[in-house]
Formats: structure tokens, sequence, C-alpha cells
């Protein structure tokens, strides 16, 4: 490497706090060139400390110091030091108060980390690191603080102030600008802090809790977007509820308040009473958002508000216990999804999202245990390993205590640690406890990498009549962590007779019997379960729900596969037959274009798209086939091209055998009157949609015909958005037409131009790459902006992989300068777009060439960021 090696930061080095702040008392006054940050701390010396006493270290970077004392007395020169992320005070007392002033400019402030303007509007993020870059601080999730922040601004132009917590004052101080306190009662950590002013509007309602509170609620949003959040509100309401039905939860402060903001680097954040949230996730109509717009807010308002309890009350001991807030909240928002829709399909969501991005991020360079115990740069660990796979974790430990155990141990989780900043450890001891269970084994998910694979095979013993089931476990190397050890599993089987219909189980010593499905424990490297009274060859079941993430790995035939997805009793595992055999088919071909389709698929396709009690969601997921990207990670070495071809074959030629089975479902699912967000409308939609997909495939007149209507007819952007992207997909004369089109009547609205950037960016067509690097030149293309980031660059890149692979590396290039770019900018965007390149070694040696050499050009710019050297050089160490 170049450059001296940014320094890692270990669990094993974790040390409590050597001084405590108790109160912080802020005072910002913002100003057009910069804002000057007030504050004052009551510290003391932590009893907890081991460290010997006198010297305070506080974070700060990119702060200009203005003043420092202690207790009333200004610091001599000699008295501190100033380092580069950080200030040293030599001999402190036990207890003192520490008062600073420096100056900030948060209209320089590019990387949306700490305080910034976005457009007019003042915001903060401050998690993980970013409260060092507004003051002096402790800014370590540990160190917890009652805070107090006035602002002071000019109010025309920022006529709503606001940070956590409570109201205290509001006043006019002359001059034209005003003062408003707000006082937080709960202590919180330094990430947990928030500011917004701005000229904002809000649409207001009110919650009574359980025990007869009533709770103010606010969206506050810029003027032209007021119209946009019901939904927001609705979600919220229904999130204070659920989360008061299903874990005893009522919200604890008199106000609640949500920000949308239009530059935001992630989704949304927790900040105690005042969620700020990318406007991605707040704002919708139907004209201007598609069904996913209107989950995906529904799901992210209740994560935020769910980490109320689970983040904030109680909060995580250090950055490595990230999971502890993230994968509880994520499995919590996932059920609240589930309840509030279709259950089956929830879990088919985000199974498909484990498996495409978690698998591939566990079996890559960056690979990492869901409580990590190495990080160069933390944001860089804002990963699917935390969140998704941190959520399987914490629904296997509910799977394995049963609903009852597991709302009596989740009871004591929060009896016992509010207040407090807890380790997974802590979280899963009162799992065990109220469990009654031993989880010491179970705790390796949280310290060990990789995927596990199952491998499984079934003997059936026709005399004895019993079915031997037996399991081998593994987990692959992953960097760092060369040796695995057996996981405990919770494994959910159950058997088919040949007439489909599930099997009592009785399981030899054991006396539970007559359920159909059974979820057995697996400890150990091998296991078997030797099932009794099983009168006929039975069609095993396996891993239904998806009850752990791990890779499975059985010997169906295509017929028992095609047996499985018409008769499964277990919905998941019926869609999960489905994708085996398509991904499967799909394979093969690649080699074998000409191989004809399992005997019977198309007439099993044929039949349930025109059964008219067929479950909706549930077909429309099965029609969907696997990525590119999951089938490229199905294979030794990806091969781009033929992935592609094979895919585009496999829907062509469906969509000539079902041609008039699509049609009909086609037209049945047409929009007839308003349109709502009921599921089954959703389920309608996205079955329709799915049939068009199919018939564009075929590239005649008449489907092109329908797209073009369809979009005409314009009654939803669900449907806009679907026939849109078809035509895209075409050289057909309207595609130039329509996009036009939809710039025009769009171009207004920043949330769904990105929609016609990505829309492009996802084109099949060959001059996709240089269309994105014309969009790159486009007036409204923004590179400080990460939505408009992520819907050109972010789409392409991730979601065109037979186009960002093309063979000559020209896409690798785009996205290396991009990163570049970026890098100087935001950091953290050009850091996550960085990942897009990092599993080089799974392609061929030429496209692994084109991709190292980007790297590399990557690392070789001395003053890249941590963020992106971190990704860089682990990518290229594997
Ligand atoms: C997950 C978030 C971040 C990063 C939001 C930032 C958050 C950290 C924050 C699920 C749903 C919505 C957003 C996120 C997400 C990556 C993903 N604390 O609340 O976790
Ligand atoms: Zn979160």
């Amino acid at each position: 490497m170049l450059r001296d090696a940014p320094k890692a930061i270990y669990l094993k080095d974790y040390t409590p706090p050597e001084y405590l702040i108790d109160k912080a008392d802020l005072r910002f006054d913002l100003q057009e060139e910069q804002t000057l940050v007030f504050s004052r701390l009551e510290i003391r010396r932590n009893p907890g400390s081991t460290a010997a006493a006198g010297v305070l270290y506080l974070h700060g970077e990119g702060l200009d110091s203005r003043a420092l004392s202690i207790n009333g007395r200004s610091l001599t020169p000699e008295e501190y030091q100033v380092e580069a992320e950080g200030l040293s005070i030599s001999s402190v007392p036990e207890r003192f108060i520490l008062e600073s002033e420096v100056s900030i400019r948060p209209q320089e402030n590019s990387a949306l980390e700490g305080l910034y303007k976005s457009g007019t509007m003042f915001c903060t993020q401050c998690e993980a690191e970013g409260f060092r870059k507004i003051t002096w601080f402790i800014d370590r999730p540990d160190v917890m603080t009652r805070f107090t922040t006035s602002i002071v601004a000019d109010k025309a132009r920022y006529p709503v102030l606001l940070s956590n917590g409570n109201i205290q004052s509001s006043e006019n101080i002359g001059e034209g600008r005003h003062q408003v306190v707000w006082n937080d009662p709960f202590p919180k950590p330094s990430y947990l802090f928030a500011l917004v002013a701005g000229n904002l509007r809000h649409i207001e309602d009110s919650y009574t809790t359980a025990s007869g509170r009533e709770i103010l609620l606010r969206i506050y949003v810029e003027p032209e977007n007021i119209d946009k959040c019901d939904h927001a509100m609705r979600s919220l309401k229904y999130s204070m509820a659920w989360d008061e039905q299903n874990y005893g939860r009522e919200y604890d402060l008199d106000i609640f308040m949500i920000v949308a903001v239009n530059d935001f680097n992630m989704g949304a954040m927790e900040n105690k009473g005042l969620n700020i949230f990318n406007s991605k996730f707040v704002l919708a109509r139907p004209e201007t958002a598609t069904d996913r717009d209107f989950q995906g807010i529904e799901g992210v308002i209740a994560h935020e508000y769910f980490h109320n309890w689970t983040g904030n009350r109680i909060t995580c001991r250090d950055w490595f216990q990230l999971s502890l807030k993230e994968g509880l909240t994520v499995f919590r928002d996932q059920e609240f999804s589930a309840d509030m829709g279709s259950r089956g399909v929830k879990r088919i969501e985000d199974v498909r999202l484990l498996r495409a991005h978690q698998f591939a991020e566990d079996s890559g360079p960056m690979a990492h245990p869901v409580r990590p115990d190495a990080y160069i740069e933390i944001n860089n660990f804002y990963t699917v390993t935390v969140y998704e796979k941190g959520a399987e974790v914490v629904r296997m430990l509910s799977l394995l205590l049963g609903s009852e155990a597991y709302r009596k141990a989740t009871d004591l989780y929060f009896q016992r640690h509010d207040g407090e900043a807890v380790t997974t450890d802590d979280f899963v001891r009162c799992m065990a406890q109220a469990g009654g269970r031993d989880l010491a084994q179970f705790k390796r998910w949280y310290s060990q990498a990789g995927t596990p694979e199952l491998r499984v095979s079934g003997e059936y013993d026709a005399t004895a009549g019993n079915y031997l089931l037996t399991v081998e476990q593994s987990t692959p190397a992953t960097p760092g962590q060369p040796v695995k050890q057996p996981l405990h599993i919770p494994f959910a089987v159950g058997l088919l007779n040949r007439q489909g219909r599930d099997i009592p189980l009785r399981l030899e010593g054991d006396s539970l019997a007559g359920a159909t499905t059974r979820v057995l424990e697996l400890r150990e490297s091998r296991q078997s379960f030797r099932f009794l009274d099983i009168a006929e060859h039975p069609i095993p079941s396996l891993l239904r729900g998806f009850s752990a993430p791990v890779k499975l790995i059985f010997e169906y035939s295509d017929a028992d596969l095609m047996f499985l997805m018409a008769n499964d009793s277990d919905g998941f595992s019926r869609w999960d037959a489905a994708q085996i055999l398509v991904q499967r088919i799909l394979l093969r071909r690649i080699s074998e274009p000409e191989e004809a389709l399992p005997d019977g698929l198309v007439e099993a396709f044929g039949r349930a798209l025109t059964d008219p009690d067929a479950d909706k969601a549930l077909l429309a997921e099965v029609l969907t086939l696997p990525s590119e990207s999951y089938l490229g990670d199905q294979m030794e070495e990806v091969d781009v091209d033929g992935i592609h071809q094979s895919r585009e074959a496999l829907k062509q030629l469906l969509a000539r055998e079902l041609r008039a089975e699509l049609l009909q479902v086609y037209y049945a699912g047409r929009e007839q009157g308003g349109y709502d967000i009921e599921p089954a409308s959703i389920a309608r939609r996205s079955l329709k949609n799915i049939c068009l997909g199919y018939l564009a495939q075929l590239q005649d007149e008449e489907s092109l015909g329908l797209c073009v209507d369809q979009y005409r007819q314009g009654h939803n952007m669900t449907d806009v958005m679907a026939a849109l992207s078809l035509v895209a997909d075409s050289d057909a004369d309207e595609r130039g037409h329509l996009l036009a089109d939809f710039y025009q009547r769009w171009q207004g609205d920043q949330l769904v131009l990105d929609k016609w950037f990505t829309v492009q960016a996802l084109s099949r067509r060959q001059d996709t790459l240089e269309q994105v690097e014309r969009l790159t030149r486009h007036p409204d293309f923004s590179i400080t902006n990460p939505n408009r980031v992520r819907s050109l660059v972010g789409a392409f890149c991730s979601a065109n992989p037979v186009r960002f692979h093309q063979a000559d590396g020209a896409g690798y290039r785009f996205l290396t300068d991009r990163v570049l770019e970026l890098d100087r900018l935001n950091p953290q965007v050009a850091s996550r777009m960085l990942r897009l390149m990092t599993r080089w070694q799974r392609y061929d040696q030429s496209r692994q060439n084109l991709m190292r050499a980007q790297l590399q050009r990557v690392l070789a710019v001395a003053s890249v960021s941590r963020d992106v050297y971190e990704i860089g050089s682990k990518s290229l160490e594997s």
C-alpha cells in the first residue's frame, strides 16, 4: 500500500469510559456563513473506570475552537492538546464543568455527517460518530447524557427549530431572530442527538397510549410535499399500536416528530423524539409512489419508531454491538410488516434479500460476523450481515423459545436493561434465562461469519416403516476465520405422503407426537433423526419458513420439486421449491440452451395462472425468476452473458407457451375503480405487471401496445413504472417519447425523477452504459445527492450486471471514476458504491484483472478516505 494503513479498532480492547457526561447544555447559533456551538458539559470521573485518573479525551473533528474552560477558567495552551480526531486535557478534577465554543460550517459539509444543510434546511446525522463533527464530546454510545438544546436562527428563513425531547421555551430575540429551547429528559448517547431548522410545514395527529397518555404526532416536510404525508402518519400510528400489543412497549415522550430530508446518506435515523428520514421513506401519493414505495415507508417508519425501545431506551455498549439494536429492530419491523400485509409474501421477500445480498457478503472479502470483532471505519459495518442476518438470529431465538417464552424474554430484557448501554451477550442472557435454555452454543451465531451449509439425506426403510433424515452442517472459511465450529440451528421439517398431505410426525425417542412440522435442533456436525410409522416413501419438506439462514443441499429430483411446488402446506417452501427448480433450469440452459423444460412445468404454471383461488401474491413471487446476480452466485465462475441470455430466453419461452393465460390474467387484473393499497390490490397489480413483463418478452406490436396503453392510462405509479421499464428495455420509437413525457411531467419531483434515472440505468439495451454516462451530465444529475447517485450509478452497477460487467471493463472504469469523485465529497456513499466491485474473484480472469486494476487505482490515491480504503484494501487482500 502506498499510504499509512489506517488502524483497526478491536472489540477485545473495549474499556469503560474514563469520564461520564451527566448533562449537556448546547446552544446553536445558526448563521449563513457558519454555526457557533456553545457547550456546557457536566463531567465526572466514571467510578467504574480502571484507568489512571486525570486525562480527559474528547472527540472532535473539523472544529474551529474558539474557547475552552473548566469550572469557569479558560485553559492555557499548555493544559490541552488538539489532535487529529480529538482533544486531550491533562489533570482534570473528579467532577467539573467544561465549557467550549466552536465554529463549524454546515454549508460546506458534503459528507452529510454531523450538522449539514440539505437545500435550505439545517439537519443532523450523528450515528455512528457524527456528533464529534458538531462539538467536543465523549462520542461513544456508553456515555449517556441529558441534553438541553437551544437553537437561535433567523425567524423568516428558519421558522421551525427542532431538537430532541419536549419544547421548553420559544421567543423572539430581536433583529428578526428567534430562539427555541428543547429538553430531553431521557439520558442518551450523542449519536441520538438531532437538530433541524428550516422553513417546514407539518401535519399533525395524536395517539392515545394503552395507559391513556396522549402523544402529539407531527410530520415535517418542505411546503410542496405537505400532501404526501398521510401514509407515513398512518404507518406511525399502526406502529405505535403494534409495539404496545406485541411487545408491551408504550411511547415515552409527549411528542414524536418525523422530518423528511432530501439529502440523506441512509434510510432514516431514530434520534430520540425527532426521527430524521430520507424523504424517500416519508413522501407518497398514488400518482408518485409505487406499491413498493408505500410498503417501504410503512416498514421504515416502523423500524425507526421501534428503535425507541430497541436502541434508544436500551442502547449499544459499543459499535461492535450494533446488531443488538439493528438485528432486533429489523426482526421487529419484519414481523410488523408481516402482520400488516401478507405474512407469506413478506417472508419470501426477506429471504430473497438475505440470499441475494447477505449470502453474497458472507462469501466474499467483506465477510464478518453479526458482531464484528474489528473495524477500520464503523460506517462500513452498517451491513446486511449486521441487519438482516442479525434479524435472522433473533428470529431463530424466537423460534427456539416459542412465542410465549420469547415475549417473557423481551419483557425481562426491557426491565433489566432500561436506561443502559449493553451487549448482545446481555440480550442472549435474557433469552436463556426467560426461556430456560442453554444458549452457549447458539451464541456462535454472533461471532462466526459465513453461511452454514446443511447437507441433508433421507433414507426410507420400507420394512421397518421409518424414515431416517441425516443432516451434516459445515461453514466455509471466511477471512480471518479458517476453522468453524458447529452451530445450534433450528431446522423445521415436514414429511409429505404421495397424496401431498402432511404426515403426522413421531420421532424416535420422543413423546411429542402428531405435529406436522417439527423444529429439529441441530448442534453437531452430523446428526440423524428417525421418523416412525411412515407408511410409504415420503418427500421431505425441509427448512420450512426458512427457519435458519443457511444453504440447504438435498438431492431433489425435478419431479420432487414440482410435487412440493404443488402440495407443500408451507407457502414459503412451495415458493422455494419453484425457485430451486427454475434456478436449475436456468443454469442448465446456459450450456444447453435448447434443453426442454421438465414435463408438466408449463402446465403447472398454466393451471396456477388460471386457478381462480390462487394466492395472487404468492403466484407473483413464484413467477419472478431469480435475479441475474443471484444466479451468478450459484456458479463456480459467474457467466454474466450466459446467465442473461438464459434468463431472457426462458422468459420468452414461457411467454410463448402461456401467452393466452398471461393475457387473461393481465386483462383481469387491470385497474377498475379507485386505487388502494390493500394487500389484495397490491397482489393483483403485481401479478398483472409480472404477466405484462412476460408478454413484453415476445417483443411484438401487441404487447408493446399494452405497455404503452398502460403507461398512458397512468392510473398509479406502480403501473406507470411497470410499463415504462418494459418500454425502456425496447428499441421501439415510443421509448424516447415516453421517457421524455415522463421527464416533462415529473421534472419538479425529485423522488419521481430518481425513478426516471433508474429506469434508464436498468435497461437491458446494449447502449445502457453510454446512456448512463450521458445521464451523469444531465442538469438534473447531482453527485452530491445520495438518492440521485444511487438511482443512477448504484442502480446500474448493482442491478444491471450484464451491462456493468461488459467485457471491456468500461463499467468498472465508470464506477471507479464516480467513486473517486464522490470520495472527496461523501466517503460513506463512495464506499458503498465501491463495494459493488469487490467480488472480482467470482469472475473470469480477464474481468478479474480489469476490476483489480480499478481497485488499485482507487487505493493509489493518497487522500482516499478511511471508508473507501477499508473496502478497497480488504477486497484486494483476500
Ligand atoms: C434499516 C439504517 C441505517 C443504515 C437506519 C442507519 C437505522 C442507521 C439507523 C432498516 C430500515 C430502514 C433503514 C435501515 C438502515 C442502514 C440501514 N440507526 O435506523 O438503522
Ligand atoms: Zn435501525
